[in-house]
């Protein structure tokens, strides 16, 4: 068996080294600015994003689909509820809030800060942006308040997978006031494999 993960340390990649690390499995890193470069990770993803993996020679990319791969593939850890349960709705369910409704604004706020040239990036969206991550964000601290983890009360992918974006709003000042939420967050970067911290 052998993976390799197309990488850069700060980034959605975060999701799936903590993926690996948790079900303590071996790979190889290809990682840094150059690896948009690659040609490893531009025979893989068409728009040459990061993560992506090779799986036994196979490819694969999006954080979500590689998060999941990985912890089905290895069911013995208990990463990931099984496929057919109420649990996996769950999950899916939180995984397609993080990425709809949280995530869709910090990106679309980040793109306007340092992707976009200059002259093309809107100010007015970070307010618009703020606003619906801010949306986004009391629905977790709503569901947080009581409890620990996201879903059946044990640590699982779906944490690791929305906790990138939780802390990625916390580096946009956005978990002000929400308690829950900044406790659980708190409980996610103790975490020993959690491959980032506050910042
Ligand atoms: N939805 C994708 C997002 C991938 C993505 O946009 N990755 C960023 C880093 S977080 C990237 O590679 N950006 C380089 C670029 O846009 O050219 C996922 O979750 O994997």
């Amino acid at each position: 068996m052998s993976i390799i993960l197309y990488e850069l340390k700060s980034v959605r990649s975060a999701r799936v080294r903590w993926t690996l690390l948790e079900l303590d499995l071996p790979f190889e890193s290809i990682e840094g600015r150059e690896v948009f470069s690659h040609p490893g990770l531009r025979a893989i993803h068409p728009l040459a994003k990061v993560p992506a993996i090779r799986d036994d020679g196979r490819p694969l990319y999006e954080s979500a689909a590689i998060c999941n791969w990985l912890a089905d593939s290895h069911p013995e850890r208990g990463l990931i509820p099984a496929a057919g349960t109420w649990g996996r709705a769950l999950h899916d369910q939180w995984v397609a809030f993080t990425l709809s409704e949280l995530e869709a604004p910090l990106w679309h706020s980040a793109r306007n800060t340092f992707l976009y040239p200059e002259a093309e990036r809107v100010p007015a969206v970070f307010e618009q942006n703020d606003r619906e991550a801010k949306r986004a964000l009391g629905v977790f601290e709503a569901h947080l308040a009581g409890r620990t983890w996201l879903v059946e009360e044990r640590f699982s992918v779906t944490d690791i997978f929305a906790g990138y974006a939780l802390h990625w709003a916390t580096r946009r000042e956005l978990t002000a006031g929400l308690p829950h939420l900044e406790a659980y967050l708190d409980r996610l970067l103790a975490r020993p494999h959690c491959p980032y911290g506050r910042s």
